[in-house]
């Protein structure tokens, strides 16, 4: 009996053995057969109560199988290891010849490519960039540019006011104030900035864009000078000769005032929103300084004269790369700005 059942033992300590996975299993193999509690011990601890003869047959045999159950659990927890050391190793296995990810690198915005480019122009022409706040009073963002309170003409510009009594500049002619105050002519500057209107958008219009102003100012400067000015710059800007027409207009801060307009590119004068329909894109305000606006920065109209221009930022930006929704400046969307 005792003999089957030590068979029987070693049998399925084998098997088990065999089959287990890990080395939690295998200890509680272990312990099952070899712990105090363990079958095999309680078999040893049996011997006493047999005869001489068969005890030692008994003792015999089941220090045997011990001995083999040792060696069967040793070999199985080296297998069980080099497993777990091969498995880890593929794990965290790098093939280092694999050509490494390419970082991701971020880019400048297309309108700050435009202002760049803008500056760039300017600056070989001798002029200055210049800033100035984005905040304003209605002093220089109106009255000193010859826009009286009630004046109709300030309906031009709708207006978002702050509760502090002050607004978000409609424009960046403000600044030609703000630099003539400062500075002693002649003067050449340019002042790209941001500016905010209160107006409905559509395809042409935001609340929230760019425009660059133009001063130069000087004993003698004519219309001559600006026109010469503005069709080098959109020379240098679009690499290639552009149409563009004056229009006569009105700005109650340049006498006399013009629209410049430029032939629109994306639908080449047939039918497309940006250019509603007319074939031209309205690109900027400009005209000879009005002499109350040198008055207002404290110079004699009689000693200097000088042209300011304000062209939108946004719509040259449209124009250069035939984009037909203002709006995906503002967008955020990276589908779009991945194009620049
Ligand atoms: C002005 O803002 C004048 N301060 C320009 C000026 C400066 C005239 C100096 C004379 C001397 P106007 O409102 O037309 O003018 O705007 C100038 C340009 O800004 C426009 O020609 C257009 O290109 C752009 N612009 C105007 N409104 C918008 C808008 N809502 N969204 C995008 N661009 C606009």
């Amino acid at each position: 009996m005792a003999k089957i059942h030590l068979k029987t033992t070693k049998k399925r300590a084998e098997k088990e053995i065999k089959k287990s996975k890990n080395l939690i299993e295998l200890n509680q193999i272990f312990k099952r057969y070899l712990g105090k509690q363990g079958k095999v011990s309680q078999i040893l601890g049996s011997l006493a109560k047999m005869s001489e003869k068969k005890r030692l047959k008994m003792s015999k045999e089941a220090n045997e199988l011990k001995a083999f159950l040792i060696l069967e659990l040793d070999a199985k927890t080296q297998e069980i290891k080099e497993e777990v050391r091969k498995s880890a190793e593929e794990a965290e296995w790098v093939d280092i010849t694999i050509p490494g990810k390419k970082p991701v690198f971020g880019h400048l915005h297309p309108l700050t490519q435009t202002k760049k480019k803008i500056e760039e122009i300017f600056q070989s022409m001798g002029f200055s960039v210049i800033d100035g706040p984005e905040i304003e009073t209605e002093w220089y963002n109106f009255d000193a540019l010859n826009i009286p309170k009630d004046h109709p003409a300030r309906d031009m510009w709708d207006t978002f006011y702050l509760k502090t009594g002050l607004l978000l500049r409609t424009h960046t002619s403000p600044v030609q104030v703000r630099y003539i105050e400062r500075r002693n002519p002649p003067l050449k500057i340019i002042v790209p900035g941001r500016i905010f209107r209160h107006e409905a958008t559509d395809a042409s219009h935001e609340i929230n864009f760019y425009q660059v102003e133009g001063l130069m100012l000087d004993k003698e400067v004519s219309v001559a000078n600006f026109k010469a000015v503005i069709e080098e710059f959109f020379k240098k800007f679009f690499e290639k000769d552009i149409n563009i027409r004056l229009r006569p207009s009105y700005f109650p801060f340049t006498e006399p005032s013009f629209e410049i307009d430029l032939s629109c590119p994306i639908c080449s004068g047939k039918e497309c929103s940006v250019c509603k329909q007319t074939g031209w894109i309205e690109i900027m305000g400009s005209g000879m300084i009005h002499p109350n606006v040198l008055k207002n920065s404290g110079l004699n109209p009689r000693n200097w004269q000088g042209f300011a221009f304000g062209m939108g930022l946004d719509r040259l930006t449209m124009i250069k790369y035939k984009i037909n929704d203002i709006r995906l400046f503002y967008s955020g969307d990276l589908r779009f700005l991945n194009q620049f």
